[in-house]
């Protein structure tokens, strides 16, 4: 009896300690996260964290978000979105469990084949029956179309009155200057998620979307508005469309013979030739893909790609042309006459910044531009400056404004702004450009006017403790446009020769805006 006494209390001490034990083993436990992610993110934000009705959250889609971010995001929601705060219904260590999660890779790596492209495309129902004629009174070539990144909306701008015709939801995050159609009634978006949106100008309506990607870094037209090409981070393709976003084909972006593949860095339409340009990240390559039906097969000794063919060669319309260059290319414009490429390299780590000229003709690099700190090339202009024609390009890391001669490619000046900036932008009718500091912590609040002439800064505009940056011109070069880049932001109107402000409207973090005239006809003063 005494013994059996001992042995059950002892049994009653033993699962005592055991349910301790088991006790602090649970709360020690790390939550788990992806246990956490299905239960509560997956509906909107995709199983495979591909995306859904919230935004991819895979490592390379959130290489741009800080994780204390990410966490803040978690915990609190995002304004204006349908992401709602966490902290009522998680525990802060389940919070940063997920935070820290999202930033590994999905394993598998999900895919996102020709079939997923095609299976994603969606049409509004009559759209593309609409008439060819604007269902509004504005001056269809004066129209601006502004990305308010901050609530992820698009507004349409009256260029002649500045007022707001037009308001309508944009995928999340898009990035990239929109692209028209030769004649202006169709704009195509881009988002970093990889949906392509083709909207109707003249009738306020979405006619198509497809989603080319699951990273995407920017869409290009072609010049005769039959072709659509996008350029994907993730996975490592191109995606050519038709004009109604239908998919044509994917190429994947590998060397030639196939062992190495890159990230795409972006996509350029250059009509004068004819052709897509591409840069890539990982390979020293620049590609051009002509899109000329009547374009020569690809025959003369240098690398192509015969794939299209299966190993048969074809016409060389759509094609890969490629050049082979020393670093591959982060971004780049061209000279007005789409002769040359000019390339910014921005290695991550101990490699500097450089940038180079790539003759497209020759198909190989024919200068270094002798640009210091980090050229944005992809943001540059160009302009006839005593005779000579010059370009010049904002750097991200330093405040200078390098301008550089065409025929020699030797510097002509360096002007000194207040602070790194990411924009330059500027008009054939107007004789100053325009530039921003907004990568500097004490100048981001100031655009810097440049005198074009003299190549000396001639005045600013501030906006005290704000951002302002991203300049674009009416279709007459009269106002320049600019932004106050913050979530309670605006959109200032400049005259462009006084500098002096001529109206304000109220926008949600304006990311960017383009002119329909500017953009059609190529303005030296802005990007295409
Ligand atoms: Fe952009 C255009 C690359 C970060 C806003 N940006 C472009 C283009 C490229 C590019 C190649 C030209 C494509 C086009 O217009 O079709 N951008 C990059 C980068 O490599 C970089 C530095 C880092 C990244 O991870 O993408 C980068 N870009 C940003 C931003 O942080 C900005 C300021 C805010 C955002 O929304 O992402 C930004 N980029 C823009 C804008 C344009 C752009 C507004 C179009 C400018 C124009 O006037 O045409």
């Amino acid at each position: 009896m005494k013994s059996l006494r001992f042995s059950s209390s002892l049994a009653l001490a033993l699962a005592a300690v055991a349910s301790l034990v088991a006790g602090s083993a649970r709360a020690q436990a790390a939550p788990d996260a992806p246990a956490l992610y299905r239960q509560h993110c997956a509906a909107c934000h995709g199983e495979q964290r591909t995306g859904g009705m919230g935004p991819a959250l895979l490592p390379e889609s959130l290489e741009r978000l800080r994780r204390p971010e990410a966490l803040k995001v978690i915990t609190q929601g995002r304004a204006a979105t349908q992401m709602a705060g966490f902290a009522p219904a998680l525990k802060a260590e389940e919070i940063a469990a997920l935070a820290q999660w999202i930033y590994t890779p999905v394993l598998p790596a999900p895919t996102w084949a020709d079939a997923d492209i095609r299976a994603s495309r969606v049409e509004t129902p009559g759209a593309k029956d609409l008439p060819a004629k604007p269902v509004w009174s504005a001056d269809p070539m004066n129209l601006f179309v502004v990305v308010e990144g901050g609530d992820h909306h698009v507004s349409l701008l009256d260029g002649d009155r500045f007022e707001r015709m037009h308001r309508f939801a944009s995928r999340y995050a898009l990035h990239g200057g929109p692209k028209f159609s030769p004649e202006g009634r169709f704009v195509y978006f881009g988002s970093r998620d990889g949906w392509i949106t083709k909207y109707d100008l003249w009738n306020l309506t979405v006619v198509a979307e497809v989603r080319a990607g699951l990273n995407m870094r920017n869409v290009a037209v072609s010049g005769d508005g039959k072709w659509i090409m996008a350029a994907n981070y993730f996975p490592h393709t191109l995606a050519l469309f038709d004009a109604d976003l239908k998919l044509v084909k994917t190429y994947a972006a590998t060397t030639a013979d196939g062992r190495a593949s890159s990230r795409v860095s972006a996509v350029y339409d250059a009509t004068p030739r004819q052709s897509f340009v591409v840069a890539l990240k990982d390979i020293p390559e620049l590609w051009e893909i002509s899109y000329d039906p009547k374009a020569e097969p690809l025959y003369d000794g240098l690398v192509h790609d015969y794939k299209m063919g299966e190993g048969v060669p074809k016409p060389g319309q759509f094609g890969v042309k490629r050049s082979r260059l020393d670093e591959p290319l982060d971004d780049f414009y061209f000279d007005q006459a789409y002769t040359h490429a000019f390339g910014a390299t921005r290695p991550k780590g101990e490699g500097q910044p450089n940038a180079q000229v790539v003759n497209l003709d020759v198909r190989r690099t024919i200068a270094r531009l002798p640009i210091a700190g980090m050229p944005h090339l992809g943001s540059g202009i160009t302009f006839d400056w005593q005779g000579r024609r010059v370009m010049a390009s904002p750097n991200l890391k330093d405040g200078a404004i390098d301008v550089i001669e065409l025929d020699s490619w030797k510097p002509v000046k360096t002007i000194r702004t207040p602070g790194p900036g990411f924009f330059m932008r500027s008009h054939e009718k107007s004789r100053f450009a325009w530039t921003d500091s907004m990568m500097s912590p004490t100048a981001r609040d100031t655009l810097t006017i440049i005198d074009k002439t003299t190549l000396e800064p001639v005045a600013s505009v501030r906006e005290p403790g704000r951002t302002l940056a991203h300049i674009e011109f009416t279709k007459d070069g009269r106002y320049a446009l600019a932004s106050v880049w913050e979530m309670d932001g605006a959109l200032i109107v400049y005259d462009a020769t006084t500098f002096k402000e001529v109206k304000r409207l109220p926008m949600s973090k304006p990311v960017g805006k383009y002119n329909v005239f500017n953009k059609i006809t190529r303005s030296e003063g802005t990007s295409h």
